[in-house]
């Protein structure tokens, strides 16, 4: 939107990508209204990153075929990201580098994880880095991306929300707006993949 939006890319910050994986995505089994809409955005994120050379870290829900979470163990939802398995791979049009922290979560059938901070060790990870600031999107607003912002506020990261790199399942309707609401309530900011513009740290090309 506006430039007094800018969000002025620095050192000490990184992309966080949530769960952009094929089952959450339209034609999947656990497909996010407008899922596939979020790439378009992240993949101008992950660009101005790139010319940074800033962090990118993709998170992936990874389950084992009896996760607590599916309705055939009782759980709230349809089998989905099975480890390995197609649903749970990263779409090809998401343009993930190679050099992308891939952090794999809810691995323990009897234990659900929304959050990619839960039994990752991510928050120690990032640190490493250097990591002061998380710029994050992705699926789903209500669940995924929600319990991923609280753990990164609570864990002392900065949080910067693209509001237009991220959709929710709306269980029931307004639940997406909700979660927005609340991550802004617990100290996010909000911008838009537009918002981002590319700091001075960046080292010159050669030549
Ligand atoms: C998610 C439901 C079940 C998510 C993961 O990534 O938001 N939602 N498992
Ligand atoms: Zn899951």
């Amino acid at each position: 939107m506006s430039s007094q939006h800018a969000v002025t890319l620095r050192p000490g910050d990184a992309l966080v990508i949530v769960d952009v994986q094929n089952d959450f995505l339209p034609g999947g089994s656990l497909p996010v209204p407008e899922g596939d809409l979020v790439i378009p955005a992240l993949n101008k994120a992950i660009f101005l990153f790139r010319e940074d050379s800033l962090p990118i870290v993709a998170s992936r829900d990874w389950h084992p075929e009896n996760h607590c979470s599916f309705q055939s163990q009782g759980g709230p939802w349809p089998v989905h990201c099975v480890a390995g398995s197609e649903g749970a791979g990263f779409p090809p049009t998401l343009d993930l580098p190679c050099s992308a922290v891939i952090v794999s979560k809810g691995t323990e059938p009897g234990h659900e994880a929304y959050s990619a901070f839960d039994q990752t060790g991510l928050a120690e990870t990032l640190r490493k880095m250097g990591v002061k600031r998380l710029v994050t999107g992705g699926l789903a607003t209500d669940y995924c991306v929600l319990h991923t912002v609280q753990d990164a506020l609570k864990e002392g990261f900065q949080v910067v929300l693209l509001t237009d790199a991220i959709r929710a399942v709306e269980v029931s309707p307004g639940d997406g707006e909700r979660a927005v609401a609340e991550m802004v309530r617990l100290g996010a900011q909000t911008a838009t993949v537009e918002d981002l513009k590319r700091g001075a740290a960046r080292l010159p090309r050669h030549g």
